[in-house]
């Protein structure tokens, strides 16, 4: 016997069988199955359509269940983790995350107890310096500037300062990238590079976005983004998944935009002002990872050719990457895990006690 039925805040499909009445959610944010073995399963019964739902039968149902729940009968609640793919961002349900890392970026110094500096030095065809990276005006700034000939830019990392795994990692930014240099909002693992065959284990670098102002070829792709994963080092080994985001209304250059991750053990969920854009399960990661907030210059590659002259002197360079915020929030175990929990174990006890 199957029809669709509603109980409470659960709409779903009822099955029954002998001594068996299963309640298939069909509801995506539910995404569970509640199983009720009953001695008193003959009580659900109803004279309802297959169509759907009579005036009625909730109430019902909630009686049957509260019956059945108060009876001696073994009750046992198999609920199915939330699917990723159809997952919604923490900014429509706040109640499933706990906030974990928050840098608003006011003041007018970089949080050391967050933030440090990356990789100071040459870096492809720029030098990283603590110059280039500046807060103020409640935003992060990192600049991408030319002096004496010689390219500046900047990035800073969370690294031994705060990592994570799994989890929702957010930030709202706005790109000023210009050909030969690209900024991101990304993840990697402290022990990524130099080990293969096992993600979980070694950890992936995590591309929430990846901008640039033109490509390759210097044809204007600013309104566009990369989303990728990398794995297996950075050898010959290396592997990777990535998608091009596009078109994307506003993207473009001057524009605040939100980027969003949701990492789980199912797999990572990329988020563009709070729409999920893009989901891949391949080589999920398993181990803390860290943050980058960069930007980088590299000539005649991938984001085209550095003008001639450079990007000009810091202060008035107009090549940067703002940032108004970081957030970072952990899942918390879902209520009807918890009572599923709870009931198992109750269950438990009182099989033991007959
Ligand atoms: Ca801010």
């Amino acid at each position: 016997m199957k029809r669709r039925s509603k109980m409470g805040n659960f709409t779903g499909r009822v099955e029954r069988g002998p001594q068996l009445l299963s309640f298939h959610s069909v509801d995506p944010e539910i995404a569970g199955v509640v199983l009720i073995r009953s001695l008193h399963s003959s009580r659900f019964t109803s004279d309802t359509a297959d169509k759907g739902a009579a005036p009625g039968e909730g109430n019902r149902l909630k009686a049957n269940l509260r019956s059945a729940l108060s009876s001696t009968a073994c009750v046992l609640f198999l609920v199915t983790a939330p699917l990723a793919a159809h997952a919604l961002p923490v900014t429509e349900d706040p109640s499933k995350w706990k906030l974990t890392l928050a840098d608003e970026f006011s003041g007018s110094t970089l949080d050391s107890t967050k933030w440090a500096n990356r990789l100071p030095g040459k870096r492809n065809d720029a030098i990283n310096t603590a110059n280039a990276v500046s807060v103020g005006g409640g935003v992060l700034t990192i600049s991408t500037y030319t002096d004496a000939g010689t390219n500046y830019t900047g990035m800073i990392g969370s690294q031994d300062k705060f990592e994570q795994t799994y989890g929702y990692f957010e930030a709202r930014m706005k790109f000023n990238s210009a050909p030969g240099e690209w900024s991101a909002f990304w993840l990697t693992s402290p022990v990524f590079d130099g080990h293969v065959d096992d993600p979980a284990t070694w950890g992936t670098e995590i591309d929430i976005v990846e901008h640039r102002a033109v490509n390759g070829d210097n044809k204007d792709i600013s309104g566009k983004y990369v989303s990728a994963v990398h794995w297996d080092g950075y050898g010959t080994d290396h592997k990777q998944v990535s998608t091009v985001h596009a078109p994307d209304p506003g993207v473009g250059n001057g524009t605040w935009h939100t980027y969003g991750l949701k990492w789980s053990s199912e797999g990572y969920e990329f988020f563009y002002d709070d729409k999920s854009l893009w989901v891949t399960t391949t080589a999920i990661s398993a181990r803390p990872e860290y943050m980058i907030l960069s930007s980088e210059v590299r000539n005649a590659n991938w984001a085209g050719t550095i003008p001639t002259g450079g990007y000009g002197p810091l202060g008035t360079s107009t090549t940067n990457v703002q940032v108004d915020y970081v957030h970072v929030y952990e899942a918390v175990p879902e209520p009807a895990a918890l009572g599923a929990m709870c009931c198992f174990a109750l269950a438990l006890r009182r099989r033991r006690r007959r």
